[in-house]
């Protein structure tokens, strides 16, 4: 039978989180684990707990999402982080609107439970970004998590560009170009499971920060001055 969601984990070095996130796919949805050059078991166990693994051997975030997204033959694709942070059983709350017809991209906002599970210059620094998207946009949202589900084909056509942490920023912009209905959930997120690659760096904060800034250089540029 094919899956109704196919699900996008871009995974770097995750092999710690991975068993509990694939046994707690809801029914119907096939995960899509996308290897990003991992030095760690990833691929096996992932391999090993029934998802597909597609390997991206170039390095970024963007790079594995849109690889996953390639990979998908579903109707709806969504994403999730192969870090433990977001629990697969929650994807149902990003995936229903769409799969209702209710809603063409719907987007997860992060709510923390458990201590420590978000920095608290992370939070500001999303803050920051979401009253920047909603200069730009006009889109009331709170946060750019890491889940969300859309249209397969219909994200496919989008041709998104960056392959760094920018893609999920040009995901919303474009869409939202393109008239699309955008709705935000809340969705639970918790401590991830092994080592911290961005939020609890500082060099991966910075990259992140810089890649989301010339996005919405651009767009300002776009739509002239607001
Ligand atoms: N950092 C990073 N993550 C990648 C890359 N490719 C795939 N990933 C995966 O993308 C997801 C998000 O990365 P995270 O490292 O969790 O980023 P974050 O949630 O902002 O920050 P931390 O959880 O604090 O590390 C994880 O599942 C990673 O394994 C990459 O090139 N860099
Ligand atoms: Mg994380």
């Amino acid at each position: 039978m094919t899956a109704l969601v196919d699900v996008v984990f871009p995974c770097l070095d995750e092999e710690q989180a991975l068993p509990w996130i694939l046994g707690r796919l809801p029914a119907g949805y096939r995960a899509i684990v996308v290897d990003n050059g991992s030095t760690d078991d990833s691929a096996a166990v992932a391999r090993r707990h029934g998802a597909l693994v597609v390997s991206e051997p170039r390095r970024g975030f963007g790079s594995a999402a849109h690889a996953g997204l390639l990979a998908a033959t579903s109707p709806i694709v969504a994403f999730c982080d192969a870090d433990g942070s977001m629990d697969p059983r929650d994807l149902e709350r990003v995936t229903a609107p769409v799969i209702a017809g209710e809603a063409d991209l719907v987007l997860g906002r992060r709510r923390p439970s458990g201590r420590g599970s978000w920095p608290v210059h992370a939070r500001f620094a999303n803050l920051a970004l979401a009253g920047l998207i909603r200069a730009r946009t006009g889109l009331r949202l709170h946060d750019l998590g890491p889940m969300r589900a859309t249209d397969r084909a219909a994200m496919v056509a989008l041709d998104l560009q960056d392959r760094r942490s920018g893609y999920p920023l040009e995901l919303v912009l474009r869409a939202h170009r393109d008239g699309w209905r955008i709705r935000e959930v809340d969705a639970p997120y918790r401590p991830r499971v092994g080592r911290s690659k961005v939020t609890g760096t500082v060099r991966g904060t910075l990259s992140a920060v810089s890649d989301m800034s010339r996005l919405l250089a651009a767009e300002r540029e776009r739509v002239g001055t607001r």
